[in-house]
């Protein structure tokens, strides 16, 4: 339902219209604000008030937060800040708040000089959630009294009115919202979604808390860390061997703050984590770049300066191995780049990063000459690593050359050599394979058969990836290589499709693929070639057959058609016949892919690296419930 117009400027003064004509603006593009009006737009709306109080919180008025997702659907954030100014603003004659609320682009910022920073990839503002709520509430405490205004659709209901008293010590800013489900295709908050994210926003702000919860189920959860980025790596790290204790500083430069925590474990991945006023920088930038020149160089200047190293100077790639750090800046106008703008533009923002770093790390390895030992001989490792395994791949490359055209035994490849129509169906086993190769399109559909689960990359040096036959398999045929030889312009498929069961060893699989892509091709899911293949769960016949691809949707159907009917539950992809994978999973006209983006892969592979202790059973469970987390938004 979209506001109406005229309507709308009748209920309205008139010195209001403008304002008016921008939240329907929102009414009518959300997604041009919120990304989307599926689950992760929704959530959005979360992230937006939230940002209201971290601001509040990074400025120091306020200490702690809560959210609670209630029972009517709505949620509640709550914060102890100074609460949002309720006196007249002096153009537009009316309260602040209700300006802030219902001006587009006023946003909780409402006088910039209170603020040093905020962040600045949500920041469209809290009138944005109230154009998309049938009904938002904001009470604020300040000067001894409460104020109270409820906004329907964006626009307010009453005046802005003092509802009670309080003490004059107790200050803050109480917003409740009802999104709309007029516009939302979910209107369900899901507690992990909020957890994960409230546990990074309490880790990169110390001794903020933040409590959690669902009135629904009584779950509750308080994030408070008075380690902050100390104990970010800490956790980050858990599960695998340390190589020291973290080490941390913060420093201010020109404005900027900078705080960095580092701490190796003996594995041989690299996991840098950047964030830019609290928000994720999954591309990265210049704070991301300054880290690590600053951190190969004091690596190197150590190493020469002891006389550690004989051979030449060790890569970014070989100190990197092992890294496990969190880099933190607060940067007062950031600006963000690329195409998710995720990544911090800033120029100067280089510079003062490493020499900050290069500094503190110079004055560390100084002061701790066994923990410098240490990494400087890791690195070393990695040195001889990366020197064998290129000799490995040249190995390879040399017995590609002799095999048909270079590609792999067990492709079967399509006849079309043009990328733009070619896809590639990574498929879970052999006899899924099997059927793929006859169902498919021969013309573009290509379809290389999977033996087992792949290769884990993350516990893998890389000599053994790149003698591991089926990544070499997956590397040969998508014909772009890896690392510096990665050529986009050699891809052969413009789709890769990853298929596999609907079960817990399936999503295992997928989360396997998704990492080494993740890895070792992450270009390929910035530009989105990489796809998930939603294949159904059940075909439910009554004289036709349909196929369904949820739980849910299999007690709506079985009630719409009246019952009696047959289901059939397919346990994997080998139970389909050929002709039943094509029409529900491979026929272009009527499958469902889900395309795969670089912040899912990223958080796929979060979670999953977090997961690499050697527990088995935990990682099970985890991956059992997130099953469905794999399926992404469209
Ligand atoms: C603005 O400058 C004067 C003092 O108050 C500042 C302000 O806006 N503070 C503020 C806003 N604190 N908390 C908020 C806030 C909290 C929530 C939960 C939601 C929103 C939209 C704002």
């Amino acid at each position: 339902m979209i506001a109406d117009k005229e309507k709308a400027s009748k209920d309205y003064a008139s010195g209001n219209i403008k304002v008016l004509e921008g939240l329907e603006g929102v009414r009518l593009r959300p997604a041009m604000y919120i990304g989307s009006t599926s689950k992760t737009g929704l959530h959005h709306l979360v992230w937006e008030i939230m940002d209201n109080a971290v601001d509040e919180a990074m400025g120091g008025y306020c200490d702690e937060i809560k959210v609670s997702i209630n029972k009517d659907g709505s949620v509640t954030v709550e914060d102890n800040g100074r609460g949002i100014p309720v006196e007249s603003h002096p153009i537009y004659k009316r309260p602040a708040v209700e300006i802030v609320v219902t001006k587009l682009h006023a946003g909780g910022k409402f006088d910039k000089s209170n603020y040093k920073v905020s962040g600045g990839l949500h920041g469209v503002g809290i009138s944005v959630v109230a154009a998309l709520s049938k009904l938002m509430k904001v009470v604020i405490k300040k000067g001894g009294k409460i104020y109270q205004q409820e906004y329907k659709i964006g626009k307010p209901v009453y005046d802005l009115k003092i509802v009670g008293e309080c003490e004059k010590k107790d200050t803050g800013t109480i917003v409740t919202f009802w999104p709309d489900d007029s516009i939302f295709s979910t209107l369900k908050f899901d507690f992990s979604v909020l957890e994960t994210r409230f546990r990074e926003i309490a880790l990169l702000n110390k001794g903020l808390k933040i409590i959690l919860s669902e009135e629904s189920s009584g779950k509750k959860e308080t994030f408070h860390f008075e380690g902050g980025l100390i104990e970010f790596v800490k956790w980050m790290n858990k599960g695998k061997e340390e190589v020291h204790k973290p080490i941390y500083f913060l420093k201010e430069e020109s404005g900027i703050v900078v705080e960095v925590s580092i701490q190796y474990n003996t594995t041989y991945q690299e996991n840098v984590l950047s964030f830019v006023n609290t928000i994720n920088t999954v591309e990265g930038g210049t704070h991301v770049a300054g880290f690590k020149t600053a951190v190969t160089r004091a690596i190197n200047d150590y190493a020469n300066k002891n006389k550690l190293n004989k051979d030449e100077n060790l890569t970014g790639d070989d100190v990197r191995e092992g890294l496990t750090a969190v880099i933190s800046v607060k940067v007062p106008e950031p600006q963000f780049e690329g195409q998710t703008k995720t990544k911090l533009g800033n120029n100067e923002v280089k510079g003062i990063v490493d020499s900050i770093c290069m500094t503190y790390l110079t004055m560390f390895f100084e002061e701790n000459p066994t923990i410098a030992k240490r990494i400087v001989s890791k690195s070393i490792e990695a040195q001889k690593a990366r020197n064998a395994a290129k000799k490995a791949k040249d190995l390879v490359r040399r017995k590609n050359a002799f095999s048909v055209g270079g590609l792999p035994g067990k492709l079967a490849d399509c006849s079309s050599n043009k990328t733009e129509e070619s896809e590639l169906y990574i498929v879970e086993g052999d006899s899924a394979g099997g059927s793929a190769k006859m169902a498919r399109n021969k013309e573009y559909q290509a379809i290389l058969p999977l033996k087992g689960k792949p290769l884990n990359v993350e516990k893998a040096n890389s000599v053994k990836v790149f003698s591991n036959e089926e990544i070499m398999n997956i590397i040969t045929a998508t014909g772009t290589g890896v690392g510096e030889q990665f050529d986009v312009a050699k891809l052969r498929y413009s789709k890769i499709i990853i298929m596999s069961d609907a079960d817990v060893d399936g999503a295992h699989i997928r989360t396997l693929l998704l990492t080494f892509f993740f890895r070792f091709m992450p270009k390929l899911i910035e530009n989105g070639n990489i796809y998930i293949a939603v294949s159904p769960l059940y075909k439910v016949r009554k004289r036709v057959d349909h196929y369904v691809y949820t739980e849910d949707e299999l007690k709506k159907i079985v009630s719409k058609l009246g019952g009696n009917v047959n289901v059939q539950r397919f346990k994997g992809l080998g139970e389909m016949n050929p002709e039943q994978l094509w029409d529900t999973t491979m026929n272009p006209k009527t499958r469902l892919l889900n395309k795969v983006t670089i912040e899912d892969a990223a958080k796929t592979n979060e979670v999953f690296s977090k997961l690499m202790g050697d527990d088995v059973e935990p990682r099970r469970q985890f991956i059992a419930e997130r099953a469905h987390e794999a399926q992404i938004d469209i």
